[in-house]
């Protein structure tokens, strides 16, 4: 009798043990099937992920393909003057570049760009661009150089009324200056290369504020100061243009006068867009306002 008794518990015993078996393996394969179907929706996932993503490289694609070349023209503008004559202070001024190429140490040149317009013709955009090289006056030799071999579109020669701290006019910096750029010496510059590439010359007389009274005495009573220079550039007026401003590129008196006129007389008519009309439409061109003199 205990035997079976025994026999019925180990019975009891077995098919417990299997419902339990039973219950875990059902368990066990539900959790299988719901890590499959995660599995399922993960991979569903990527693979639109991936559609999608190739979707965008081709709409990419096509857009590059309807996107204009971009095409550059570059305008050199060349800063010239002995040293401390403000030619650093105007240029930052007048070019408000908006890239600083940074100082090139072996030669000593800032080199400036500013973007001027962009031209969209067919399916070519055309960036026209003024590169402004400010040679320190040190360097004034190699800056001629420069103005002798490069292609250079516009001349910006500036002198002053004064040395860099001067608060009165001071004559004998002048007479150096106008020794400095003597018949002579333009006959040198004023070559024929850079006669035919350039379009313009700009004599800057600058440090105005140096004089005073009105703005009409101190524009006569600078450009006595450099009567000879102006008589000697425009010498050269009937194979290129010759401007002469007086400002000061401290108080910002005709620098803005810049801009417009070296837009105006190098960039070609085709060159202008919209936003470069309206600025110019603005300005009313170099002599819109006062202390210009072609
Ligand atoms: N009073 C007066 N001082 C000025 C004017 N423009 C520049 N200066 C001063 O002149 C000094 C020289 O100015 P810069 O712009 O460095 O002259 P620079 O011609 O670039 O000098 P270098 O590169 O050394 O040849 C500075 O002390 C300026 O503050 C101006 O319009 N009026
Ligand atoms: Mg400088």
């Amino acid at each position: 009798m205990p035997q079976q008794i025994i026999v019925v518990l180990m019975l009891i015993c077995c098919i417990g043990i299997a419902a339990v078996w039973a219950i875990l393996l059902r368990r066990r394969l539900l959790d299988v099937g719901a890590h499959a179907a995660m599995l399922q929706a993960d991979a569903q996932q990527r693979s639109s992920w991936l559609k999608h993503q190739d979707d965008e490289i081709k709409w990419l694609r096509s857009e590059l393909d309807i996107r204009p070349r971009l095409v550059r023209k570059t305008y050199k503008i060349l800063t010239l003057g002995v040293k401390g004559t403000g030619k650093t202070s105007l240029t930052l001024k007048w070019a408000n570049p908006l890239v600083d190429l940074g100082t090139i140490k072996e030669t000593q040149v800032e080199r400036y760009e500013r973007w001027v317009s962009h031209v969209l013709d067919n399916d070519v955009l055309t960036e026209h661009v003024f590169q402004i090289d400010d040679w320190g006056g040190e360097h004034i030799v190699e800056a001629q150089h420069e103005l002798i071999v490069e292609e250079i579109h516009g001349l910006l020669v500036v002198v002053d009324l004064g040395g860099p701290n001067a608060n009165e006019v001071d004559p004998d910096r002048i007479q150096a200056q106008l020794r400095e750029f003597q018949p002579q010496a333009l006959r040198f510059l004023f070559g024929p290369k850079m006669l035919t590439v350039c379009k313009t010359v700009v004599l800057f007389i600058n440090k105005s504020d140096l004089i005073p009274g009105t703005p009409a005495h101190v524009e006569e009573e600078a450009k006595r100061y450099y009567a000879p220079l102006i008589e000697n550039l425009k010498k050269y007026s009937a194979q290129v243009n010759i401007c002469i401003l007086v400002g000061s590129a401290s108080y910002g008196h005709s620098t803005h006068h810049l801009f417009s006129h070296f837009v105006e007389k190098i960039l070609p008519k085709d060159a202008y867009d919209e936003h470069l009309l309206q600025r110019m439409k603005q300005n009313g061109g170099p002599r819109g306002g006062k202390g210009g003199e072609e």
